[in-house]
């Protein structure tokens, strides 16, 4: 049975979704969002940082996200929601795939230091516009993509628990703006779909 290391409101969603959308059967480790379980030393055994999501199969034990969702995609899924290599939109997957943590999770993460997790004195105004400025022009080519387009490739992937996720969170934070008509109604899009209802509202 598949195991996921959770913590409510992290990418640990991304699996939580995956997993609901494929009906695959799993257990889950809920952990509080706080040092106290993800800095202890078992957890610190299963990732050496101490960070969500880690998943555990049988003997396997794999961090990151963006890896365990191909892991899951490929072991227990025989590849579905995700294209063949010759399939003319596998280079637009693998590209939107790992631009989520690449481009668009490094600002989310400066602009959400900035204005949630450091005390009200250590936040820094310079670095939180920068970061904001950031976030808008890495989603910009996202919105031009979604053109037309239900999901980042057409059809519903392995893409848009990545990508999808982290626009919802960048949603989230005030940083997709009305203009991003495709983004606004592509995040709306995910909202809806039920699988993803029940991991995000998972505490
Ligand atoms: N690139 C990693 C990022 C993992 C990560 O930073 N997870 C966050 C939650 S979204 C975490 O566990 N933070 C706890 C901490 O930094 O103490 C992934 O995609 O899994």
């Amino acid at each position: 049975m598949l195991k996921l290391h959770f913590a409510p409101n992290s990418r640990a969603g991304r699996i939580v979704w995956l997993l609901e959308e494929l009906q695959l059967p799993y257990d889950i480790n809920k952990m509080s969002f706080h040092p106290k379980d993800l800095k202890s030393d078992e957890h610190r055994a299963r990732h050496p940082l101490g960070r969500v999501p880690v998943l555990e199969d049988g003997d396997v034990s794999i961090f990151e996200s963006g890896a365990i969702v191909d892991y899951i995609l490929e072991r227990h899924k025989n590849g579905g929601l995700k294209p063949a290599v010759n399939d003319p939109r596998f280079p637009a997957y693998l590209q939107w795939f790992h631009y989520c943590e690449g481009m668009v999770m490094p600002p989310v993460n400066t602009v959400v230091v900035h204005t949630i997790l450091l005390p009200e004195d250590r936040r820094d105004a310079t670095v939180l516009g920068q970061a904001q400025r950031l976030l808008t022009k890495a989603l910009e080519p996202v919105d031009d993509a979604l053109a037309g387009k239900d999901y980042l490739i057409g059809d519903f992937s392995g893409a848009d628990i990545m990508l999808g996720h982290a626009c919802f969170m960048a949603n989230r934070i005030g940083s997709v703006s009305d203009g991003m008509t495709n983004l606004k109604a592509y995040v709306a899009r995910i909202a809806a779909r039920p699988a993803f209802h029940k991991a995000i509202t998972l505490a």
